[in-house]
């Protein structure tokens, strides 16, 4: 039998269902929720009644809330969907996709062959058990040249052009090997295998094969029993895994302050390039590295004792490794961002 509280009850769906159909927009339609379904809202209130109800007729009410409760829920989800599907549909006019435009050209970035070059170097030393240590570019006179065994005055000084800062004994390093030091003085006693890559700045004439900024791959090997013959047994597994097993490694002996003794490598031009004899002064090769045995004056430099250990050194130029192995004809190319050249790598 309906009585007062049932009828309450389905005024409020009637009301409800009213209210919703009304609803314009989504935020309307939250409103709403809030309004029946919320904390305080109208059909927490309702079911709050049930206690006021004759015990004979709550089951009744109770059924009948369910009811109501379940007929305005289920109205509220259909019409979100509608709205939701309504905004789509207008905002799919407003902004019109044609899909059978053709896309928008992305350009794609890449490494610089001298990052390129650098990494690989890297992972063949790495696969060889060296770390990579990186040391300054700004280095004083006594790291560039003096603990490298060459003391002012030193006529061997004059192989290296230097650029110096204002501050005197403060220079840009020539080369990377002041980086062997460093490492001697931070690892001693340990041994040592390390390479170190980085920027070197010499104030010499540019050419087609010489920069004044160009990269440097350092290499340092220090323990107990090391010979020539580990040297020559490093070079020549980078060169082949570098160049290929079938370009061809020469070693000359040289001279370098720091080393004793010492030597310099060379690789094959490629036979095929009409540039060959251009850039290799017409002898067929092309000098890649300075390497030899650490002098004893630059292991007593480092802390380290000449009676006790020896050691290999080396320093590599990446710029001339990429020119022989792409038959790149001036060294120049490498710095000027000429997108053209950059492209090929
Ligand atoms: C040195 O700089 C020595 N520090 C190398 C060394 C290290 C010897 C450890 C012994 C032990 P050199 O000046 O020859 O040596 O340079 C080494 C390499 O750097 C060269 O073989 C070349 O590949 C590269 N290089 C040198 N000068 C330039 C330059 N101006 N432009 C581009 N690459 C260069």
């Amino acid at each position: 039998m309906p009585d007062a509280a049932t009828d309450a009850l389905k005024t409020l769906e009637t009301e409800g269902l009213a209210e919703l159909r009304a609803c314009a927009d989504e935020a309307a339609l939250r409103a709403w929720n809030t309004k029946y379904f919320g904390d305080k809202g109208l059909m927490k209130a309702a079911f709050g009644k049930i206690g006021g109800v004759p015990k004979d007729q709550r089951a009744a009410y109770g059924q009948e809330a369910n009811r109501v409760k379940l007929a305005l829920e289920s109205a509220h989800q259909i019409k979100l969907a509608e709205e939701k599907e309504k905004k789509l549909q207008a905002s799919l006019t407003a902004n019109p996709l044609d899909v059978t435009l053709p896309g928008r050209f992305r350009p794609r970035g890449r490494l610089h062959p001298a990052t390129q070059i650098l990494r690989q170097i890297s992972g063949i030393f790495a696969d060889m058990g060296f770390q990579v240590y990186r040391t300054r570019e700004v280095e004083t006179d006594a790291m560039n040249f003096e603990a490298l065994n060459m003391p002012a005055h030193h006529p061997a000084r004059d192989m290296w052009d230097t650029f110096f800062t204002t501050t005197p004994g403060v220079l840009l390093r020539t080369h990377t090997s002041p980086g062997q030091i460093h490492v001697m003085r931070e690892t001693h006693p340990k041994p040592i295998r390390v390479i170190l890559p980085g920027m070197c700045y010499r104030n010499e004439a540019i050419s087609t094969r010489s920069e004044i900024q160009f990269h440097q791959v350092e290499g340092l090997a220090i323990g107990a029993g090391i010979t020539m013959a580990d040297l020559k047994g490093t070079i020549t597994a980078f060169a082949r895994r570098m160049f290929g097993p079938e370009r061809q490694v020469r070693i000359r002996s040289s001279y370098f302050p720091f080393t004793e003794p010492s030597i310099e490598v060379d690789i094959d031009w490629p036979k095929e390039d009409p540039n060959r004899d251009r850039l290799t002064k017409g002898t067929g090769w092309l000098e890649i590295m300075g390497a030899g045995m650490v002098h004893p004056h630059v292991l007593r430099a480092g802390g380290y004792d000449p009676a006790e250990v020896t050691g290999f050194a080396f320093g590599m130029g990446p710029q001339r490794m990429l020119m022989l192995r792409h038959a790149v004809d001036d060294i120049r190319l490498f710095w000027q961002n000429d997108l053209r050249f950059l492209r090929q790598f």
